[in-house]
């Protein structure tokens, strides 16, 4: 839990330091503006109209523009439930079974919904309960789904979770994916947010650490790119309850026949 506060801290730094650079790159501009509106009246203007513009630009992406970060891993690491315990809400439908279905935006928003949207460029809006419900991998059609690589929902491109919450406001994007590795039709479904973040966040299982198809998905989709990684090991809690307990001498004798 600590790290997760340490991560949500640096998260909030990064919000700051965007801030602090917007308000750096403004006393530019207006000095800018200030030396042309003088040069004007005496020696001519240096023509730094389309100067001063990207500083605009530049100025209002670093105010208003997105932090995207997509969660990454292969299935059932903990993906859903780890964003959902950053959140500290139970957003984002988790299970067992193979479940998320759709790559799926949590952003802020005023009001509590969740927008679909369709690959034909529709939309549709449905409340938070609906979309836990309904868009979610059911455990009987995992395995065909699988066989055929097929989508649970092969109209919809992606979904969008809009949330009252404090850390979001700040600008953050958190981009919850299906299992990897699972249907070469959900890896495709993903990608498109791999092209378009701006830091992954990569789970591991800490009893299953970096199988061959982990290591095959990283180097074939995300080495070389220009990205931050973050690697997270998850699921430390099963490492401890496979671990004998030296106070018990039956677990110690079958351990240790
Ligand atoms: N013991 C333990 N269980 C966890 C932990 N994190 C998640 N789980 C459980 O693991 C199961 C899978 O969690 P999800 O959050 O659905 O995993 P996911 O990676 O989102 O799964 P897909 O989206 O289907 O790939 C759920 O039953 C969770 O309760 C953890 O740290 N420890
Ligand atoms: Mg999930």
């Amino acid at each position: 839990m600590s790290q997760e506060r340490s991560f949500t801290s640096n998260l909030e730094q990064v919000s700051l330091v965007r801030h602090e650079l917007a308000n750096q790159i403004e006393e530019m501009m207006a000095l800018l503006i200030e030396a042309e509106a003088k040069g004007e009246k005496a020696s001519g203007k240096l023509s730094l109209d389309r100067e001063i513009k990207q500083l605009q630009a530049t100025c209002n992406n670093l105010r208003h523009s997105k932090f995207r970060l997509l969660v990454l891993g292969d299935m059932k690491r903990g993906k859903s439930t780890f964003i959902n315990a950053l959140v500290g809400e139970k957003l984002l439908p988790s299970d067992v079974n193979p479940c998320t279905a759709l790559p799926t935006i949590l952003r802020y928003g005023a009001e509590k919904q969740v927008t679909v949207y369709f690959k034909d460029g529709s939309s549709r809006t449905i409340d938070l309960a609906k979309f836990q419900q309904k868009y979610t991998i059911k455990p009987n059609e995992a395995k065909v789904l699988a066989e055929r690589n097929q989508l649970a929902f092969p109209n919809v491109d992606y979904a969008a979770i809009e949330y009252p919450l404090p850390l979001l406001k700040k600008g953050l994007e958190i981009i919850d994916s299906p299992g990897l590795n699972d249907t070469e039709a959900r890896n495709e479904l993903t990608l498109q947010h791999v092209y378009n973040c701006h830091a992954v966040l990569f789970l591991f299982k800490a009893v299953q650490p970096c199988t061959l198809n982990e290591r095959r998905y990283l180097k074939n989709y995300l080495l070389g790119r220009d990205l931050t990684v973050f690697f997270i090991i998850n699921a430390w809690d099963e490492i401890k309850q496979g671990l004998v307990d030296p106070e018990d001498s039956e677990e110690l004798r079958l351990a240790y026949p």
